[in-house]
């Protein structure tokens, strides 16, 4: 296709335009971790189709407001190397405000200001998550592979018997930042805390949020909690489809969304991570795609590979299929990859992966809008 390359070797801009305009398609998107980051934000946009990156103004401790500079400074780097800068992942939630503490109210002034700073620099979508106290969870971050590759992997027995408060665990993806004291508190918080008083807490949250995120043209991305199920005693909400079902009824708006994480919510086998993503592109709840694959083993334990559908458990293509059939045009970006061809980098957030990963989802894209209504 002579016609599609540039001078420069590259894909020139307009025919990108023309490309999303044509189809109405989704657009891929990039994590990208700023300056600080091991991938060069021109590495990202060299990987062909790339139309955004997914960052965050790092460093703010959760429930303060970014300061206009900050944001502008990303949305400034991206216009510089081509890119958009149109997805915030994440805006994190304050522990008060899971916890329904007085302090709350404070912590949703400042969400709500970063919400009306983020739109004024053409922000579309947030990606945040309500899980307590942790992000996402993994036993092992360079699990060797046979092939010389590693990956994230979480083995349900490597948890038995740990206490996340003896102050000598420390888990890969735990915020290292909390203190032994502070932990303890949180989890007697939390340890008073009913399941019923998180949900509420969050449609108290989502009361206050959506309407302003409607006004200035927010999409909001809530994400599954990885792994999809309670870990230590801590409660978790977004695992399933009956509680995504109850989820999207707290506020019924298309602005209350999902960030859909194929990889954290595949990882429960009773989860049908196809069928699901049909029924929430279906209704326009889902703004941001996480793709990611896993392979899933006995119980509760399970690897990350490579996107390739054969590689893991999840079948990508019948995954691109239900979104582009339900006319999809949100954000995807590749989720974890592997660390492959020596690459030293952040755990799950190499360069060389994720890029392989990319250009997959992308290809898959790309058969689908040739080959519309020949399905
Ligand atoms: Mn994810």
């Amino acid at each position: 296709m002579k016609a599609d390359i540039g001078l420069k070797g590259q894909c020139r801009p307009f025919r990108m335009a023309q490309w999303h305009h044509e189809y109405r398609t989704m657009k891929m998107t990039f994590r990208w971790y700023g300056e600080s980051d091991p991938v060069k934000i021109e590495y990202i946009k060299q990987i062909p189709g790339m139309h955004s990156i997914v960052s965050a103004v790092y460093g703010v401790p959760a429930g303060e407001v970014w300061s206009e500079a900050s944001i502008l400074h990303i949305k400034n780097r991206a216009g510089k190397a081509g890119l958009n800068f149109e997805v915030v992942e994440s805006v994190p939630v304050h522990e008060d405000i899971k916890l329904g503490k007085p302090s709350r109210d404070l912590y949703i002034a400042n969400y709500i200001e970063n919400i009306k700073r983020l739109s004024k620099y053409g922000v579309r979508c947030v990606c945040y998550n309500f899980m307590p106290v942790f992000d996402w969870t993994r036993t092992q971050l360079d699990k060797m592979n046979a092939d010389g590759s590693t990956s994230l992997v979480y083995y349900a027995e490597q948890l038995k018997g740990k206490n996340p408060l003896s102050g000598d665990m420390s888990l890969p993806g735990w915020d290292s930042s909390y203190r032994k004291e502070d932990l303890k508190i949180l989890f007697d918080d939390y340890g008073k805390l009913t399941k019923e008083d998180l949900w509420s807490n969050l449609e108290y949250f989502l009361k206050a949020i959506i309407p302003v995120a409607e006004r200035y043209g927010i999409k909001m991305a809530i994400h599954p909690d990885d792994p999809p199920w309670d870990i230590f005693g801590l409660p978790r909400l977004i695992t399933d489809e009956k509680n995504i079902d109850r989820f999207l009824k707290l506020y019924d708006s298309k602005y209350s969304g999902l960030t859909f994480c194929t990889g954290s919510l595949g990882c429960a086998k009773s989860n049908d991570v196809v069928q699901m993503i049909d029924k929430y592109s279906k209704a326009e709840r889902i703004h941001f795609m996480h793709i990611r694959n896993v392979r899933l083993l006995d119980g509760e334990s399970f690897e990350e590979s490579a996107h390739y559908s054969p590689c893991g458990s999840l079948d990508v293509v019948e995954i691109c299929k239900v979104l582009h059939k339900n006319g999809f045009d949100g954000y995807i970006r590749p989720d974890h990859g592997r660390m492959i061809w020596d690459e030293i980098g952040k755990p799950g957030y190499g360069l060389y992966d994720r890029a392989l990963g990319a250009m997959y989802i992308t290809g898959i894209f790309e058969t689908l809008n040739k080959t519309k209504g020949a399905q």
